[in-house]
């Protein structure tokens, strides 16, 4: 990990302090019923976390779960550090790393515009006690970026725009939730796991060059399906209820633990996120969520992603940023649908600090199905 992430254990112990200090109380009777506690959680529709958060709860033994969700991240506009960027200022302010080698002009020459991501997400969840639940997930990914190519070595004058795409199978992860204390009000778990690299690093797509030439290049590290690294997968996840309203927090963190074979490592990852949600009846919900997070750049280079553009160097990734989300859940409670749960989750930046150029996301959208057995 570099230094900017050691404030994220810090404020884990803090969580951690603040979950064990207010009152868990747990008797024999509680442990011996979390069957049933377990049913009454999924009675109502507030009784999971958001659906962007994953990770949140815990089953009863033999338990089941199912998920998929569909989520899409919007990006548009370029930011460095907090300060928004036009593609002229891009191509006129920011040397291109790659200078000095064949047919690299001095500055960066393409500018990317936006990028959507559309992710498909597949999860199983199964209990083998009640204080362990054992959770799977994988990711289908389509990403688009569109671009505007600069023509020639220097000046302002735009050749035209382009767009890549990438898609196929993302990255799985596999953790093991772990109960630490559960009582009537508060559970805590812990969220211990790996990211297995299932997705590929080395995807190809044409461009257009200031030449006005199309080659294929292998794409940037941002338009990769994962990150070919395995990695370790730590957090901790609090969760809070009574009557109507139920609470929560989680941070985890994300850690490389080696280079992959292209010869680099996405950057170290540390998330915190907090919410409330409210009950309006046993099968509405709505929420609220606030999540920071902060990422490391890029260590290392894969030698074949050489081009002028900024996603080409391994220095403008990462950054940090805060989110306010806006959710809503409907849950099933009788009829032939009963016990599936239906969520929808909105989030939107309101402070991102970004390791730039980089572009900046706009809004992230979550909608997603869950449904035990
Ligand atoms: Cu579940």
């Amino acid at each position: 990990m570099k230094p900017n992430n050691m404030g994220f254990w810090p404020s884990l112990g803090v969580l951690l302090a603040l979950g064990l200090s207010t009152p868990v109380h747990i008797s024999a009777a509680e442990t011996g019923g979390s069957a049933h506690e377990h049913h009454a959680h999924h009675i109502h529709a507030g009784g999971h976390a958001p659906i962007g958060v994953m990770g949140d709860h815990r089953h009863g033994t033999g338990e089941w779960m199912f998920s998929y969700r569909y989520m899409r991240m919007d990006m548009r506009g370029t930011r460095d550090g907090t300060e928004g960027l036009s593609p002229e200022d891009i191509v006129t302010r920011f040397p291109n790393r790659f200078a000095g080698q064949p047919m690299q002009p001095g500055t960066l020459r393409v500018v990317p515009t936006a990028m959507t991501m559309d992710m498909h997400m597949l999860g199983l969840m199964y209990a083998p006690s009640d204080r362990v639940t054992l959770m799977a997930m994988t990711h289908y990914v389509r990403n688009t970026m569109d671009h505007i190519t600069f023509a020639g070595p220097d000046g302002t004058d735009r050749l035209g725009t382009f767009t890549s795409a990438s898609e196929g199978l993302g990255d799985t992860r596999i953790t093991a939730l772990i109960g630490l204390a559960r009582g009537r009000v508060h559970d805590l778990h812990l969220n211990l796991g790996v990211n297995l690299p299932t997705g590929s690093i080395t995807k190809r797509d044409d461009v257009l060059t200031p030449a006005d030439t199309g080659p294929v290049l292998r794409l940037p590290y941002a338009m990769q399906l994962g990150s070919g690294t395995v990695d370790a997968v730590a957090g901790i996840t609090y969760l809070g209820r009574a009557v109507s309203w139920n609470w929560g927090a989680q941070g985890t963190a994300t850690l490389r633990t080696e280079r992959n074979d292209e010869g680099y490592a996405l950057g170290d990852r540390a998330d915190l996120t907090g919410w409330m949600a409210y009950d309006w009846s046993n099968s509405v919900s709505t929420s609220v969520r606030l999540s920071g997070w902060t990422e490391d750049s890029i260590d290392g280079l894969d030698e074949q992603i050489v081009a002028p553009v900024q996603t080409a160097n391994p220095n403008n990734y990462g950054g940090s940023g805060l989110e306010l989300g806006l959710g809503l859940n409907y849950q099933f409670a009788r009829g032939a649908l009963a016990g599936n749960r239906f969520a929808f989750e909105w989030r939107k930046p309101f402070y991102q600090d970004l390791n730039g150029p980089q572009l900046e996301t706009d809004w992230t959208l979550t909608f997603g199905w869950q449904r035990a057995f």
